[in-house]
């Protein structure tokens, strides 16, 4: 397995030198400054890549191996009158991507909103801060904060009567807060930052996509997309769904084995591929993780590892360590590692050690949330003791 690391770009807190003390070697970045749905030009990816790619004396080498992500507009996702200009744009950026010898690239299919949490700097017993998705609060916000017609009907009598006590003891601040996280779309998002008549207004452009439509929404963009992708030898991986399930009554159709299965049964190119990700779909206590890694294991290009912890009924969910949590992540890697052995060293599956716990120096810097340098190289060393343990040290 080849080990990565997210890069926000030349601006982000941690740099390329920082990265290659973490023992890191396969970059994963995109271009974060290009607006969503503008194609990328193969000059401006080559000069992220040079950027990347040349190593000062002395130095380890680093390479470019994933564009996390080339976000889809959601006029693509909705079938919207400019889909067609859009998924061209798309196929542009592709090819510029593949025109620079960049081999995979990530992306997903959530409407509206891209992964979503309630709360950043959660302290966890260790004193370090972790991610949190807690689903009452989130219930607040929709039913209170946003207002969503008929958001009612997705919640119990009791979720909603919890929500209005906790909205009620929220201060401004908090109010203002929350709203920020939810709307103001994460790092490495695909969706714009959104003020609360924007995202109104988004939700109403999606009134009659159901789930069934929604995906044969994607299909249609796999269609389109995937002969390009064969042509120029670039596999593309479907992140999932983060949280893997309905958020804002909107469908997500990447959050189960069986809707992956869908898509490649619909879409059988290689091209067609998995992006891996153990924090998002292990959320969910229906999905068996090395049981999913099994199935789908030659469509894993790229994987995202690390761990959730459900919390009370399971609809709420911390970010634990790497190793901690609900994912068994020595029989994740078990699977990953026999299809690593059956493709030789033909392609070997990019994994990148995901978020990472805010702490030691992290808690007085600026990071990027969800991203700091020492939670993440925690996270990256103890995956990699693993894999020398499965007598399979990555490169
Ligand atoms: C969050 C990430 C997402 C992911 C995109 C993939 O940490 O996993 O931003 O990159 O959804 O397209």
């Amino acid at each position: 397995m080849r080990q990565g690391w997210r890069w926000f770009g030349p601006e982000a807190p941690v740099t390329l030198d920082d990265v290659r003390q973490t023992g890191a070697t396969n970059i994963v970045s995109s271009l974060h400054q290009v607006p969503i749905g503008r194609a990328w030009t193969e000059k401006e990816v080559r000069e992220r890549q040079s950027l990347i790619e040349t190593t000062p004396a002395d130095r380890s080498s680093l390479v470019w191996s994933v564009v996390e992500s080339i976000p889809i507009p959601d006029a693509v996702k909705r079938r919207g009158g400019e889909a067609k200009a859009e998924i061209e744009a798309w196929i542009a950026s592709l090819e510029a991507v593949a025109a620079c010898g960049i081999p995979i690239v990530c992306y997903n299919f959530m409407p509206v909103v891209d992964w979503t949490r309630t709360e950043l700097d959660y302290v966890t017993p260790t004193g370090a801060t972790a991610m949190r998705f807690d689903h009452e609060r989130f219930a607040a916000f929709d039913l209170f904060i946003l207002e969503r017609p008929d958001a009612a009907r997705d919640y119990s009598d009791a979720d909603r009567e919890r929500a209005r006590i906790i909205f009620e003891a929220m201060s401004e601040d908090e109010i203002a807060e929350i709203t920020r996280i939810i709307t103001s779309a994460l790092p490495g998002s695909t969706t714009e930052p959104l003020t609360i008549p924007a995202f109104r207004e988004k939700l109403v452009a999606y009134s009659g996509i159901d789930a069934a439509k929604l995906r044969r929404h994607l299909i249609e963009f796999l269609e389109a997309v995937t002969p390009a992708a064969e042509a120029r030898g670039v596999k593309l991986t479907l992140h999932p769904d983060d949280p893997p399930r309905s958020l804002f009554g909107l469908p997500r159709i990447a959050s189960t084995a069986d809707d992956y299965a869908a898509l490649f049964d619909a879409v059988p190119s290689k091209a067609n591929g998995m992006c891996y990700c153990t924090g998002s779909l292990g959320v969910r206590a229906d999905n068996d993780l090395p049981a999913i890694a099994r199935r789908f294991a030659s469509r894993i290009y790229f994987a995202h590892l690390r761990a959730t912890t459900r919390e009370g009924d399971g609809r709420t969910f911390h970010e634990s360590a790497h190793l901690e949590g609900d994912v068994d992540m020595v029989a994740v890697l078990r699977e990953l590692v026999a299809e690593d052995r059956r493709r030789g060293d033909q392609d070997t599956i990019v994994f990148r050690s995901d978020h990472g716990h805010r702490m030691l120096d992290d808690l007085d810097k600026t990071v990027t949330p969800g991203y700091p340098a020492i939670g993440r190289m925690r996270g990256l060393a103890e995956l990699r003791g693993i894999l020398h343990a499965l007598g399979a040290p990555p490169s």
